[in-house]
């Protein structure tokens, strides 16, 4: 049944089209008309031909209202844990060198090898319900732990499946180029060549492909792999995005932007030539506070060069078993602001209006403003910069998808 068009008043309205709209309240009302917003202003402004349609009028009693949140990166999908390489870390072992003695990502690979698709997404759905009860509604979920074209394939039909029972929209990344697996040892160059031209193209076949991703950096893949698998994907017309920077420069940016990648992630190591290089591709640079202070990391990225450069900052969970085992985008916010310096509303712009970008998913969602979809969160709070100023607190009320109460109560 078609929806009736509704106002929603006395609400703080945050519209988050630009870091500035993420700022401050700039509105107490909006009309939905189905699942889009039609208007949104103040309520004295409001047409009387259109507040005269609204057949339902909810007050929300002056809370907070943003766009509903956005995970623009995840590895969400993986089975097992990685505690004892954390205890490991603990006593002083390196992540780096946990990876060379076979730890590492290679152990997710076999936990989740070993895993069927069912166990899979009973690992996963703890982990996507924490996000969700944060007013997410949009996430990333990537492959990378299957490395065989049929452990990426279930990988990725799990992330599909997880869209399909719960009420997200999962955007799925091959990261097939996220380690070599023990059957490539010392045949990287190989194992690139057989994702890039013959995983991809079937899997993108078979529909379960939105974005294609690598992993660039000391120890993983390298500039001239990443140009090999983007000319893979730019033949099947798939965006691209490349972890960079977490640990070394190794020249992955440039051929980044020359592919015009939705966003480059990570970037610790970044120099203001490269950042200027994402400006000009247009690409997003997406921040993950988590892994960084997950690794004890002591470099942050150069969140002023990004700035100076023009870069639209996004920030993710990272959710992974290995440096980011979190699932809190509110837990990450916090930390984008204390650990990279970012003001509040840069951390809330990069949950939303950066971070729908990241996932090609703007200007539809993660903004409010006329003809947006209807995708909003009612908070318990009053100012946005709430958001990030809380940790462990999760003051998320009522979650609005494409116009209806879709989780929590409304006032
Ligand atoms: N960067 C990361 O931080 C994760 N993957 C990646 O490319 C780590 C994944 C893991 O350790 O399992
Ligand atoms: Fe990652």
């Amino acid at each position: 049944m078609a929806l009736p068009a509704a106002l929603w008043r006395n609400a703080r309205i945050v519209p988050c089209t630009t870091v500035a709209t993420a700022a401050s309240v700039h509105a107490d009302a909006l009309v939905t008309v189905g699942e889009r917003i039609e208007w949104l202003g103040e309520e004295a402004q409001l047409a009387p031909g259109l507040r005269a349609r609204c057949a339902a009028v909810h007050d929300l009693g002056g809370r907070l209202v943003t766009p509903a949140l956005i995970d623009c990166h995840t590895h969400l999908v993986f089975a097992g844990d990685r505690a004892e390489e954390f205890a490991e870390r603990q006593r002083g072992v390196s992540y780096e060198e946990i990876a060379r003695r076979g730890g590492g990502i290679l152990s997710t690979v076999r936990a989740t090898r070993a895993a069927g698709e069912a166990a899979l997404l009973d690992a996963a759905e703890p982990r996507l319900r924490a996000l969700l009860r944060e007013g997410v509604t949009a996430i990333e979920v990537k492959s990378g732990y299957g490395l065989t074209l049929e452990d990426e394939a279930r990988m990725l039909r799990v992330a599909r499946e997880l869209g399909r029972r719960h009420d997200v929209d999962v955007r799925t990344t091959y990261l097939a180029a996220h380690a070599v697996p023990p059957e490539f040892a010392g045949r990287g160059a190989e194992y690139l060549r057989v994702l890039a031209r013959e995983w991809l193209p079937e899997l993108a076949r078979r529909g379960l492909v939105d974005a294609v991703d690598i992993y660039c950096d000391r120890g993983a893949f390298s500039a001239a792999d990443a140009r090999t698998l983007f000319e893979a994907a730019r033949a099947l017309e798939l965006p691209v995005k490349m972890h960079a920077g977490q640990f070394a420069d190794v020249g992955g940016i440039g051929v980044a932007a020359q592919f015009a990648a939705l966003s480059c992630d990570h970037l610790e190591v970044l120099d203001a030539a490269d950042a200027a290089r994402m400006a000009q591709a247009g690409s997003v640079a997406v921040l993950l506070p988590v892994a960084y202070y997950t690794l004890g990391q002591t470099q942050p990225p150069p969140v002023g060069l990004l700035r100076a450069a023009g870069v639209p900052l996004a920030v993710a969970t990272d959710c992974n078993p290995g440096t980011s085992p979190c699932a809190s985008l509110l837990l990450a916010m916090n930390m984008a602001c204390r650990l990279f310096g970012l003001a509040a509303e840069e951390a809330l712009a990069g949950v939303t209006c950066h971070a729908a970008r990241a996932l090609g998913l703007a200007p539809a969602r993660g903004a409010l403003e006329a003809g947006a979809d209807a995708e909003f969160v009612v908070w318990d709070l009053a100012a946005p910069h709430e958001l990030s100023y809380w940790t462990g607190l999760n003051r998320c009320r009522a979650v609005i998808r494409r116009g209806r109460l879709a989780r929590g109560t409304l006032p």
